[in-house]
């Protein structure tokens, strides 16, 4: 019998390579793609326990590239396609914007054209809170499926263009689709650049933290593998059209966040340098999950144990982000921050 094809795109970044590890290992019966255009967030050598597995395949693309995307659908065929691959690095999108409506607009177009024009059960579009813009500090709000989206970041405007277009080809052509709207992420293979990864990874090696104003502003971290459960039942049991918020209650302000890495790791909060805010700064997000919950997904993660093994991880994995501390990130840090 052939193999039903699930073609993640994005599966070299974060969020994309845990759940194409979790689609390897959990699914022999599917054929695992990993597009990916291997940019400065991606890469294989997380892959390097799945890259001769008989149920995965890398090809590298564009999603933009219209000519290469089709005729990869064309000759594939594929059943799912779940799509991660984006820009997703908001102080990015604050300095080059443009790069950011090309990959996450326009590049999400030319899937749906693909998809639209071979057939597919389902389209997942991994899509984010950041869309529904800002909560205050009230903590009996969340951001539900309903709430109007107002993005306040050239990130976040580039994903709710893709947020409607994916929205608007369903309703026109029938595409069946679903988006997903998680909260911030956290776990392995999560890229130096986020506060939690920058944070560690600046902690072990004795230097200051940059938070961004007075780090009151607040985030809800969610697992990156409780992120993947909810995309995995998603995908399969999602009611078409329909989007999904994926979050596990779990606030904490960015300087809470600093700080308990500073504990588990037995240093001290002199390492914390307070920097100038990030222009247009969301105060606050906080996910309501109940319709997700109620599809049968609940997180397996509490923050305490999992920013541990997470700290951990980044303990035993050294090699990993050194290697991107050492290369072109040297630059970017250097041009995005006033510290050392
Ligand atoms: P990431 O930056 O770690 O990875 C993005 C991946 O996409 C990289 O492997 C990169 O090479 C690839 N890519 C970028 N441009 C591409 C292009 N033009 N063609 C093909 N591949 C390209 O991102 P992430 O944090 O893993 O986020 C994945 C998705 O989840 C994004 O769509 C993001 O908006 C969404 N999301 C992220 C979070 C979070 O906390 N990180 C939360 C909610 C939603
Ligand atoms: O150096 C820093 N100092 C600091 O105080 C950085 C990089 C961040 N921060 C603050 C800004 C945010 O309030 O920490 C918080 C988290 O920042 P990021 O890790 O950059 O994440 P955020 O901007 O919240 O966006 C993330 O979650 C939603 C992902 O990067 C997005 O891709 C996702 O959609």
């Amino acid at each position: 019998m052939n193999k039903e094809k699930v073609l993640v795109t994005g599966g070299a970044g974060f969020i994309g390579g845990n759940f194409v590890q979790h689609m390897v290992s959990k699914y022999p019966e599917y054929q695992i793609f990993n597009l990916d255009l291997l940019t400065y967030a991606g890469d294989l050598v997380k892959h390097k326990e799945i890259e001769n597995a008989d149920n995965y395949t890398f090809v590298k693309i564009d999603i933009a590239d219209r000519e290469a995307v089709m005729s990869l659908f064309k000759a594939e065929k594929f059943d799912y396609v779940v799509h991660f691959a984006a820009e997703s690095h908001v102080d990015r999108s604050i300095t080059h914007p443009e790069i950011f409506v090309k990959t996450n607009v326009m590049g999400t177009q030319v899937l749906l054209d693909a998809a639209k024009a071979n057939g597919i059960k389902k389209f997942v579009h991994v899509s984010t809170d950041e869309v529904y813009g800002e909560l205050d500090f009230d903590p009996t709000t969340f951001f539900t499926e309903e709430t109007p989206l107002q993005p306040n970041s050239p990130y976040s405007a580039s994903k709710a263009s893709s947020d409607f277009l994916v929205r608007a080809y369903h309703e026109t052509f029938g595409l069946p689709v679903n988006i997903t709207r998680c909260s911030n992420n956290y776990g392995p293979y999560h890229f130096p650049e986020k506060l939690i990864p920058l944070t560690i990874s600046r902690v072990l090696n004795e230097q200051k933290v940059p938070v961004y104003g007075d780090g009151k502003n607040i985030r809800d971290w969610l697992h990156v593998k409780d992120h993947c459960l909810a995309i995995d039942l998603v995908m399969h049991e999602g009611i078409n059209g329909e989007v999904y918020n994926v979050g596990g209650h779990n606030e904490k302000t960015n300087l809470e966040v600093v700080q308990t890495i500073i504990k588990e790791l037995g240093k001290s909060e002199e390492l914390i340098e307070f920097v100038t805010d990030r222009l247009g700064h969301d105060k606050r997000y906080a996910i309501d999950p109940t319709k997700l919950q109620a599809l049968g997904w609940k997180p397996t993660y509490n923050f305490d144990t999992g920013i541990a093994q997470t700290i951990q991880w980044y303990l035993d994995n050294k090699e990993w982000w050194e290697q991107i501390l050492n290369g072109e990130y040297r630059n970017y840090f250097s041009d995005q921050y006033s510290i050392k």
